[in-house]
């Protein structure tokens, strides 16, 4: 009598790759992160404020040198307004606040203000 070997149980094909069981697909994505926004902060030009007195605020509080401190004043004087720096938000008003609290205690009336870049 012949013996028979008997034949081993075939295993089932794979199933298709279909994310039905249990398993968690990750799509691979290019992340996109905006850059913060900028605030540039601007002098204004007024009739009072001293030439000296500006050019030594944009010094100390804008981190220039005197001659570039003195064009930027100069450019203000001429045109009405001008940058002085470009930071985030939160160092932009402090930059704001800094200034118009050496203008109060100095009693001029300098004016300064924040702006969105763009
Ligand atoms: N216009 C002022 C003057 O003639 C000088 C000045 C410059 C004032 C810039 C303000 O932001 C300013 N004394």
């Amino acid at each position: 009598m012949a013996s028979q070997i008997p034949k081993k149980p075939e295993t089932p094909a794979a199933p298709p790759a279909t994310g039905s069981d249990d398993s968690v697909v990750l799509e691979r994505r290019t992340q996109r992160v905006q850059p913060p926004q900028m605030y540039q902060v601007v002098l204004l030009n007024d009739d009072f404020t001293p030439m000296e007195f500006v050019v030594q605020v944009i010094q100390e509080y804008f981190s220039k040198d005197r001659e570039t401190a003195t064009q930027i004043m100069l450019k203000i004087h001429l045109e009405g307004k001008g940058v002085c720096g470009v930071y985030s938000r939160d160092v932009a008003s402090t930059k704001v606040d800094q200034v118009l609290q050496a203008a109060r205690s100095a009693g001029h009336p300098l004016q300064c203000v924040s702006e969105p870049v763009e």
